[in-house]
């Protein structure tokens, strides 16, 4: 058997548009963590190196796969189904996990397409496990245009972007995990607004239970 911590690490998740800085601060988040002595390991949505996100991947790059909105959106699911196992077990041996996206961009992407309802898009979600802290990175357009620009994947668009920002407000709303950040500041300033936020997190839910997500 592995040597475990009996404090359980935290599962933060870092959400927003394209270009609002995810990827930037969930890495420097994981830094900041481990250099104040918290285990941390950062993990992405979609996670491209399985089965499953090779589809995705080939999905998102317009490569000729035929996958209708019902099935990719399920693939995204079961993208983040088949890492439940090795979530949990960092989690419970005292890691926490800063996860780049995850079911709220499952639903946010698929939800604005207006092929499949909003609770039809939820449904795949329920019972995964339940994020104790979600970072919404808030950003203008006209903001987001100033960083360097789209790549060449599906939904790198303007007005998608702009449908997705706005499904992530509803989806936001009245949820007390939630914490909305104006990503439109420095690198730096957005950077020590989770990292305090992550640390009181990590330290409130040390001796909770992991919960499950139900929506
Ligand atoms: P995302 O993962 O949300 O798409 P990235 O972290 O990849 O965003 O950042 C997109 C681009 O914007 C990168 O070139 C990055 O260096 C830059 N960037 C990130 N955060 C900021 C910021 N706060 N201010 C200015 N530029 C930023
Ligand atoms: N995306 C991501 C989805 O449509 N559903 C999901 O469940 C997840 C996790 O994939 F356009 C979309 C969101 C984005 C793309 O891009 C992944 P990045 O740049 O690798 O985050
Ligand atoms: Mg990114």
């Amino acid at each position: 058997t592995t040597m475990c911590s009996n404090k359980r690490g935290a599962l933060i998740v870092v959400e927003g548009v394209d270009r609002s800085g995810k990827s930037t601060q969930c890495k420097k988040l994981v830094e900041a963590l481990e250099q104040a002595n918290f285990p941390a390991k950062l993990m992405t949505f979609p996670d491209r190196t399985t089965l499953t996100g090779k589809l995705i991947d080939d999905y998102l790059k317009n490569k000729d796969c035929k996958l209708n909105d019902q099935a990719i959106h399920l693939l995204f699911s079961a993208n983040r189904w088949e890492n439940v196992e090795k979530m949990k077990s960092l989690i419970n041996c005292g890691v926490t996990l800063v996860i780049d996206r995850y079911s709220y961009s499952g639903i946010a992407f698929s939800a604005v397409k207006k092929v499949m309802n909003l609770d039809w898009c939820k449904q795949p979600e329920n019972g995964l496990p339940k994020p104790d802290l979600v970072f919404l990175l808030t950003i203008s357009l006209e903001e987001m245009l100033t960083r360097p620009g789209f790549g060449n994947e599906r939904y790198e668009n303007m007005s998608f972007q702009n449908n997705v920002a706005n499904m992530y407000n509803s989806l936001c709303s009245d949820k007390d995990n939630w914490v909305k950040i104006n990503a439109a500041g420095s690198i730096e300033e957005v950077h020590k607004k989770l990292v305090d936020i992550s640390l009181n997190t990590i330290r409130e839910v040390e001796s909770l239970p992991l919960k499950s997500l139900y929506f």
